[in-house]
């Protein structure tokens, strides 16, 4: 087994070994063959190389040949070159000089015409410009005719509504309630607080008027002309302030004197007068179907007759002495007397008020004082029992 192994290794080695030498040998056959090659291109450019230094050597003795020439040709030849030279440079400048004038020509040509241009075009412009102001001119006069005509038109409407204002202040002047009765006329029929205009607007004395109206007692529509309910207001006032009034409808006021006698003047009215005890026992009121007040040129001169429905005791105002009797007497205040007294029945009793010598009847003393003497003589002696006062007038 062994040398069977041998054996083929042996075999092996030796194709190897043959194959090698083979090859070898191919290898040199090429390389003699490229040697021989080689020397043959060597032998072509060394020919070649022989033909080149020919060839210059022959180049170089015409270059000789042609400078002796020259030199022995001598200046002439230069001369002419020179001038020729010049001349090509006297007819390259006059070229030059024309091309460039041709060009600045052109070019002079060229900014005229678009100088010509640009005017032209400037006045395409500004005419244009011209036709739109004189539009926006022709635009703008009629926009201020329109705006005239606005104007004019807004005029006519203000005229207009100040003509329905004016007719709508005459109707609701025209139904401006003169006092409470015309309230109560118009469907007021709640007590309280409402504003009448005695007054005609043309007056010079026009104001509204706030008061209290009894829309209960007697049928209604009374207006307050004097109220006291709890003390508030101090009724020891000047001719000025029972003149023009005070105190609140609120609670205490007098009316004024002035919007008495206009309530009064061309009308009928009555007049209803209410004490409210302090203790136990109903409101006294007496009614009197004539009642009338002078103006202040006449002091406030009292007119008080047609005594109507009361529960008083007695009529402190139209009955008893006639020199306690206010009918017919002028208004007085504790800094203007106009009383049948020997003083100031006003100063001496605190109050304002239609005082003779001095009176039976009084409603504007010191609120729940002794000092207020004779509010309903002889049932109220003195203002301690009294608890409320009012004086109410009503047309009829
Ligand atoms: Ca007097």
């Amino acid at each position: 087994m062994l040398l069977h192994q041998i054996l083929l290794q042996e075999t092996s080695l030796r194709m190897d070994l043959e194959k090698t030498v083979r090859d070898l040998m191919k290898e040199f056959e090429q390389m003699k063959r490229n040697q021989a090659e080689v020397k043959k291109e060597q032998e072509i450019l060394n020919q070649e190389l022989i033909d080149n230094i020919t060839s210059l050597r022959t180049e170089n003795q015409q270059l000789k040949d042609e400078l002796e020439q020259i030199v022995n040709s001598g200046m002439g030849t230069c001369k002419c070159d020179l001038t020729n030279i010049t001349s090509d440079f006297h007819n390259f400048k006059s070229d030059f000089s024309y091309n460039v004038s041709l060009s600045l020509l052109d070019f002079q040509k060229e900014i005229n015409s678009t100088t010509a241009n640009i005017l032209h075009s400037s006045d395409d412009k500004i005419g244009a410009v011209s036709r739109d102001i004189s539009d926006m001119q022709s635009a703008f006069k009629n926009l201020s005719g329109f705006i005239d005509r606005d104007r004019n038109f807004q005029a006519s409407v203000n005229d207009d509504i100040l003509v329905q204002q004016q007719n709508i202040s005459n109707v609701i002047i025209e139904t401006l309630p003169l006092d409470c009765k015309e309230l109560y006329m118009n469907g007021k029929r709640k007590s309280g607080v409402y504003t009448i205009y005695p007054w005609e607007r043309s007056d010079p004395n026009y104001r509204p008027v706030q008061v209290y109206c009894d829309m209960e007692t007697e049928g209604g529509g009374w207006t307050a002309i004097q109220r006291r309910i709890n003390g508030e207001e101090n009724f020891n006032r000047s001719w000025t302030e029972y003149k023009f009034g005070f105190g609140t409808p609120y609670g205490d006021y007098w009316i004024g004197n002035d919007a008495i006698h206009q309530l009064a003047n061309g009308r009928n009215l009555s007049l209803h007068v209410t004490i409210t005890p302090l203790k136990d026992g109903f409101v006294s009121f007496k009614t009197y179907d004539h009642f009338y007040v002078f103006g202040e040129d006449q002091n406030y001169t009292l007119q008080l007759a047609n005594p109507g429905n009361g529960n008083f005791k007695n009529d402190a105002l139209l009955e008893g002495h006639d020199r306690y009797k206010p009918i017919g007497m002028q208004f007085s205040t504790f800094d203007v007397d106009n009383d049948n007294y020997y003083r100031n029945c006003a100063a001496v009793y605190l109050g304002g008020w239609w005082f003779n010598r001095c009176h039976n009847a009084y409603l504007t003393g010191p609120w729940q004082s002794d000092k207020w003497r004779n509010p309903w003589y002889p049932q109220y002696t003195s203002g301690r029992h009294v608890n409320g006062t009012s004086m109410l007038i009503k047309s009829h």
